[in-house]
């Protein structure tokens, strides 16, 4: 087989799958446990760093007090208006409502040590009640900074045009991390 015939075949395989999920784009129902999502105030905390997108900040996600709506763990605590994240701590966040037009995740953070990494997983829970974790990111940045563009992944499971709400897990990795501001993009909402 040539090169264009194997290729031609790809595209053919790839054209049936995005066929068949387009079929069953319609019929689609929500796999996550639907919410209400009222608009939110926002802004664009990352600008003078070049990114003009406009941001929705997670409940309590400012640290300058604690948050009920923030479950911390293994010495995780509010510091000087930051969030510390010892090694092997962990911080849940307050829920926020996601759909297809909440994308992405962005926060501030900095990590101490050789080689710094912070975990970042989403929390949803299926229309079966059973609650997922799944690792979406890891910032890896040792300097105070905006973290890298998180996708959110489990935005994508709520039908189009429902949302759901999620939690996003922050556990550091052998090292002692700070972070603050932990916004997600909802773009289609500018
Ligand atoms: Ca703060």
């Amino acid at each position: 087989m040539t090169l264009s015939r194997l290729t031609r075949a790809a595209l053919g395989a790839a054209g049936a799958l995005a066929a068949s999920a387009a079929l069953a784009l319609p019929a689609q129902a929500s796999l996550v446990v639907p919410t209400e999502c009222p608009a939110a105030e926002l802004t664009q905390p990352f600008a003078q760093w070049g990114d003009q997108n406009n941001y929705k900040l997670i409940d309590g996600a400012s640290f300058e007090a604690a948050s009920e709506s923030w479950r911390l763990t293994g010495g995780a605590t509010l510091r000087d208006g930051r969030l510390s994240l010892p090694a092997g701590s962990t911080a849940t966040s307050a829920p926020v409502c996601v759909g297809h037009g909440e994308p992405t995740l962005r926060f501030f953070g900095a990590g101490t040590g050789l080689a710094p990494a912070l975990t970042v997983s989403v929390q949803f829970q299926l229309i079966t009640g059973t609650w997922v974790t799944l690792p979406v990111g890891v910032d890896t940045g040792a300097a105070w900074k905006p973290s890298p563009v998180v996708n959110v992944v489990a935005n994508y499971l709520p039908a189009p045009g429902e949302y759901t709400n999620v939690r996003f897990v922050f556990a550091p990795l052998l090292s002692h991390w700070e972070i603050d501001d932990v916004y997600v993009d909802p773009w289609n909402r500018a």
